[in-house]
């Protein structure tokens, strides 16, 4: 098999910093372009999987050897400028590729073409995922574009990393100090600070790259004024280096507040000058990114929590989150830099629900006239970055009322791939079944006359086609760590990989997802595959019924957001306490946020708000989101809703059981490493769903007076 790759090097502006160094003893290599990283995944993963020495061709000339795999883009290579007509990439978007298989008298090749070259490394990654999961490479003819333009992560380094110093896989809960990469937090000089770059930052680069991750904000959005200084940007230049040729681009989160930071002496401002509006606020912001970008010229911009969760912000200074996103999108956009701007606040002067401030927040500011004539404030280099649900990342949430709703404004969706409420590093727990029942909601949305929109399901949204945005973004919140496997749980790549996929295609089928992954990650025999995907497809229904079931919010015992704890009442805020979730008492179970009680519904689309707001016709499975539900309410399985309840309880834990065995049945498939680190997993992942139920239902029982024994 010969790799056919010309002008790899042509592109000589990929790295920035003169001290780049791998560690010693790596086995991972820089790469100095994005075309050498598609050669050298071609030739490790051609070399691996067909198990035959692979050649690279730097200069083919006109004679291709046939069955040649020739790599690359219309401008770098003449043989894809021969073999792929202009009019064919010119079909596919920015990041696409065409995969063809190309005849030619007795000769056959392969091309892999890019309209640019991070194009042709996804079309190598999507044609090594053929040959992966046993795929015809007969006759190849694709072509592929992702449907949204920013698949971005979100790296909290200091805090719900589930993947740190986790070398058995059992380690853990919430392990702290378990960032992947590292910066000079200690003493400037240590060895393995960057800019040395270490094996797993390009292991996690290829991960992300394989699956068409753009970028990454690296540092928690509860941010340090660290990222900001001198200091630490050499380093993020450093890391930039190793990054860029996989097409990742790094953003930073910021504290709105750093202007006032000694730390950046003597550039600091005073209290007074600290209106966003103002050029002295805006002229620091773009000195500081200005400085950024001399470093890191690909750089993405800023990711922004502000005035939430004690986070300084716009409205510390009488200003409210238009003007502060607007003041800092005002200072970057001359660098054609972005700002991300989060929507998760929950100010307890706005409403008593939780779950209607935020948009009580950003709404109007989106529905505001402007001196030009246009509608809504916000600039368009701000993304708003909404949670995908009113809460917190529950195992199920209604979709946020925003979606859809922010008409003028460009709304990246935020998904959490690390599992904080979902397992943590305990609990197999496959997401993408719920991230493609958030994408494939109806939203109902209308335009202006009240109709409804032709494209209005919340991917639609996402991607822009509802309401013709062309800049979109999706978001995950990363679970990347410094262990080994890289996410703490063997089963937990499957969610960053399922991010990936669905953030570039939200129309994909989660089980088609699974089975890809599992082929990649456990082999491809038919039992492998299918006793794999249907424990990964059940697995999060299951963690929904035992954990929080029918619509129940946030029952999670303090802090480490794990285990349960629904009767505790005791923390500093109303509204981080499960007791204010479940309102239990002698009469049901849930928050009434009907009209007859907080009215939340009022805030989404009409048809969704009347679905949602009688107890009638609401879904059962986001039933207690909407309403304080009877004990006795009659269900559709015919059984009351009490019956229900501790029916799902006891049908999430059995599911888990269920997983157990079927994970041991496949033994002698498995390698006996990590067969063993799934099973001690799956052995905890069991008692720990049932202290769900158990606590649960007992707690439930104290007010409903009924039977915990799940119902004949
Ligand atoms: O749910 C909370 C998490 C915090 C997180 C916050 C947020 C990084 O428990 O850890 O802060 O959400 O999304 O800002």
């Amino acid at each position: 098999t010969a790799v056919v790759v010309e002008n790899a090097g042509r592109n000589k502006s990929y790295r920035h910093t003169r001290d780049l160094s791998m560690a010693p003893g790596s086995t991972e290599r820089l790469m100095a372009s994005t075309l050498e990283a598609a050669r050298e995944e071609l030739v490790r993963g051609l070399g691996g999987l067909l198990d035959r020495p692979v050649r690279v061709v730097h200069r083919p000339g006109r004679a291709l050897p046939d069955g040649a795999v020739v790599v690359g883009t219309r401008e770098s290579s003449p043989a894809v400028r021969r073999l792929v007509p202009a009019g064919d990439l010119e079909r596919v978007g920015r990041d696409g590729y065409v995969l063809r298989s190309v005849v030619q008298g007795r000769r056959t090749f392969t091309v892999i073409a890019g309209r640019t070259d991070v194009g042709a490394l996804y079309g190598t990654f999507a044609f090594l995922r053929r040959i992966q999961t046993h795929r015809s490479l007969a006759d190849l003819d694709l072509a592929e574009s992702p449907k949204v333009v920013n698949r971005h992560l979100n790296y909290w380094d200091t805090e719900r990393l589930y993947a740190g110093n986790d070398e058995s896989g059992t380690g853990g809960l919430n392990g702290e100090n378990g960032a992947i990469f590292n910066f000079a937090a200690t003493g400037a000089g240590a060895p393995l600070n960057l800019p040395v770059v270490l094996d797993r930052y390009l292991v996690a680069a290829r991960a992300m790259a394989s699956v068409g991750i753009t970028g990454i904000t690296i540092n928690n959005v509860n941010a340090d004024n660290s990222y900001l200084t001198d200091e630490y940007i050499a380093q993020e230049a450093a890391l930039a280096d190793a990054l860029r040729p996989y097409g990742i681009r790094l953003a930073l989160s910021i504290r709105y507040a750093a202007p006032l930071d000694s730390r950046f002496a003597p550039d600091t401002l005073t209290e007074e000058q600290m209106a966003p509006t103002d050029a002295d606020f805006q002229d620091w912001w773009t000195r500081r990114a200005r400085r950024i970008q001399e470093s890191i010229p690909d750089f993405v911009g800023f990711t922004v929590k502000a005035n939430s969760e004690g986070q300084p912000g716009p409205q510390d200074f009488g200003y409210d989150h238009g003007d502060g996103a607007n003041g800092m999108a005002t200072a970057v956009a001359p660098l054609g830099l972005k700002i991300y701007w989060r929507t998760f606040v929950y100010n307890p002067d706005v409403d008593s629900d939780r779950l209607k401030r935020a948009y009580l927040e950003f709404g109007h500011i989106d529905d505001e006239p402007q001196p030009d004539g246009s509608t809504g404030r916000f600039r368009d280099n701000v993304f708003l970055q909404t949670k995908n649900g009113p809460l917190d990342f529950q195992a199920r949430e209604p979709v946020h009322p925003m979606f859809g709703r922010m008409e003028n404004t460009n709304q990246a969706i935020e998904l959490q791939i690390t599992q904080e409420y979902t397992g943590q590093n305990r609990m197999l727990c496959f997401l993408a079944p719920m991230w493609e029942e958030i994408f494939k909601t109806d939203t109902y949305a209308t335009d202006e006359q009240g109709q409804l929109l032709d494209k209005r399901l919340v991917g639609h949204v996402v991607d822009g086609t509802a309401q013709d945005h062309s800049d979109t973004a999706v978001v995950g919140v990363a679970n990347l760590g410094n262990a080994d496997n890289l996410t703490g749980h063997h089963f937990s790549q499957a969610n960053l990989y399922a991010f990936g996929r669905q953030a570039w295609d939200w129309t994909l089928d989660s089980g088609d997802i699974a089975a890809d992954w599992v082929r990649m990650t456990w082999g491809n025999s038919r039992e492998v595959v299918d006793v794999i995907v249907s424990m990964m497809m059940g697995s999060w229904e299951a963690l929904v019924s035992y954990q929080t079931p029918l619509g129940i919010g946030h029952q999670f015992t303090a802090g480490v957001h794990y285990g349960p704890g629904p009767s505790e009442s005791h923390l500093p805020r109303e509204d981080w306490n499960p007791v204010y979730y479940n309102q239990a008492d002698s009469v049901g179970l849930g928050y009434d946020r009907s009209p007859t009680g907080s009215d939340l519904t009022a805030q989404y689309f009409p048809v969704l708000a009347a679905r949602y707001g009688d107890i009638g016709t609401v879904p059962e499975n986001l039933m207690m989101w909407f309403h304080h539900v009877p004990w006795d309410h009659p269900m559709s399985s015919g059984r009351i809703f009490w019956d229900e309840l501790v029916h799902h309880y006891y049908s999430g834990v059995r599911y888990v059981g269920g997983m157990r065995r079927a994970w041991d049945s496949l033994e002698s498939r498995i390698d006996a490493r990590r067969f063993a680190e799934v099973k001690a997993k799956l052995a905890l992942h069991e008692t720990d769903a049932a202290d769900w139920r158990d606590t649960c239902v007992g707690y439930w029982q104290r007010f409903s007076g009924r039977d915990i024994r799940e119902p004949g």
